[in-house]
């Protein structure tokens, strides 16, 4: 459906700040009747009317009834349309404390607003044509960021990067479509309006466009999901020390007693503007006890969840050939092969790692810290197959984009092929629409009620 179809009836209320006690606590309420339910509960303290009041001015006074009578708050009024929904806009700004601001918010609701949905200021403002959909998924990638790529990138979204894009490559199907449409209903009088060339050339760069967003998809999921990362090896190869020097602190049980990790561990950090999953596992080893058995089991299954493998030998031995049973746990993973303890006397031959020939090596040593850096950029890399430049900001980090792109880039594909076997414009111009409601999907010209559904569900009440 287009989204003009859609009605956005009442006035609506929540509390923006998080639950518990805090400093403040902002109230919102958005819709035609915001202005006057304010009139109905507020007094400023030098006796200006509301309906008089600046938008977006500070006015201080008190709640008028209620619970909270009294309580003295700060108001701000936003009129329609320069506020974030669009509409006419009031925030409170009460003490912090979750009874004065339920009653104040249960006080705007007996004057008829609704509690409003979770994100549904936010569905406004789409709605109401402030915010494109990718900005209005932009806002949820914001407050949910965990690193400061992430947050960068949502900010890039938020601004209007991405949306700017998918305008650009818009405009220019359009115009193929209108000079196609044109030539198919002229075709009689024999005028080219455009050259095949011509069209060809616009329709791939187009299709390079959407195709170098698609293809930073893959970079842009890791940034946002991030990945789960397993440290696997022989006991005593210094697994849980590589786990500490990554947290920085000492997190895990560190002895020479072979077979100290029993259990899983594992820990959230940031490397390299990504969220990592760190676990740090039982050391595989020919198991007699019951608690060593469970313990193999988890790393069995730790090892099966990681994305990425840390495959830990110990340099200052011998390679231990019952490395191979980890060999065969690990099948096809993605691993990094680290050599610890450098800081000792190398025993390990480096023809037995090239035999391994599993992956990147680093040599490190978890006492020292030597190699800490290197590591830390092989996982980088590795997580996402090249880094990014820090002023990339264009990155999809968004499932359903990506797959609006991939549908847009099909389209295209489609009606390049017609071209080229010369089917006959009506074939083209049917896949150039296509793509063009593929876009449209993208930035939410065109909406499925049960698919806005789901994207604003995510967000928090009050946003
Ligand atoms: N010299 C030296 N010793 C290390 C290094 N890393 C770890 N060790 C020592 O090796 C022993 C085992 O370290 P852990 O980190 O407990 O090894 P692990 O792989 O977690 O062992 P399990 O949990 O038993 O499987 C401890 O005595 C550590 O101090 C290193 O880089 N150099
Ligand atoms: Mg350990």
């Amino acid at each position: 459906m287009m989204k003009d179809t859609i009605m956005i009836p009442d006035t609506v209320t929540a509390i923006a700040t998080p639950p518990g006690e805090g400093g403040l606590a902002v109230i919102r309420i958005s819709g035609s009747r915001a202005v006057n339910i304010l009139s109905k509960l507020f007094v400023s303290q030098h006796g200006i009317t509301v309906a008089k009041m600046a938008a977006h001015h500070l006015y201080y006074g008190t709640i008028a009834e209620g619970a909270a009578q009294g309580e003295t708050v700060l108001v701000a009024i936003m009129r329609a349309p320069h506020s974030y929904t669009g509409e006419n806009v009031v925030e409170i700004f009460a003490h912090g404390g979750i009874l004065i601001a339920k009653s104040i918010l249960q006080n705007i609701i007996s004057q008829g607003a609704r509690l409003a949905e979770p994100g549904e200021f936010t569905k406004r403002a789409f709605l109401n044509n402030k915010i494109d959909l990718s900005q209005a998924e932009a806002v949820a990638d914001i407050i949910a960021a965990k690193t400061e790529t992430a947050l960068k990138i949502g900010l890039g979204q938020l601004g209007g990067t991405l949306a700017k894009t998918i305008k650009s490559i818009q405009k220019r199907i359009v115009n193929c479509v209108a000079q196609l449409e044109a030539e198919i209903d002229y075709a009689e009088e024999e005028i080219t309006h455009i050259a095949p060339a011509q069209l060809r050339k616009i329709m791939r760069n187009s299709k390079n466009n959407i195709d170098n967003l698609v293809s930073t998809y893959e970079q842009g999921r890791v940034i946002k999901n991030g990945v789960a990362i397993a440290i696997i090896g022989r006991p005593n190869v210094g697994k849980s020390s590589i786990l500490n020097r990554l947290l920085k602190e000492e997190r895990a049980i560190v002895t020479a007693i072979p077979g100290t990790t029993r259990d899983v561990i594992e820990e959230v950090i940031n490397i390299q503007g990504i969220p990592v999953r760190l676990m740090d596992t039982a050391g595989v080893r020919n198991s007699q006890g019951i608690i060593e058995k469970i313990g193999l089991n988890k790393t069995t299954k730790a090892i099966q969840k990681a994305d990425l493998l840390l495959w830990v030998i110990d340099g200052s031995n011998r390679f231990d050939t019952k490395n191979r049973e980890i060999l065969r746990k690990i099948k096809n993973k993605p691993v990094i092969m680290v050599i610890n303890k450098v800081d000792l006397l190398q025993r390990i031959s480096r023809k037995d790692l090239e035999r391994l020939n599993k992956g990147p090596i680093v040599h490190m040593s978890a006492k020292t810290g030597k190699g800490l850096k290197e590591l830390e950029g092989a996982i980088a890399q590795k997580a996402l197959h090249n880094s990014i430049g820090q002023s990339e900001l264009l990155i999809i980090t968004n499932q359903r984009q990506f797959e609006c792109l991939n549908k847009a880039s099909n389209s295209l594909a489609r009606a390049l092929a017609s071209l080229d076997k010369q089917l006959g414009l009506e074939f083209v111009a049917v896949d150039l629409r296509k793509c063009l409601s593929n876009l449209g999907e993208l930035v939410g010209e065109v909406i499925n009620e049960d698919i806005l559904k789901v994207i604003f569900s995510k967000f928090c009440v009050g946003k």
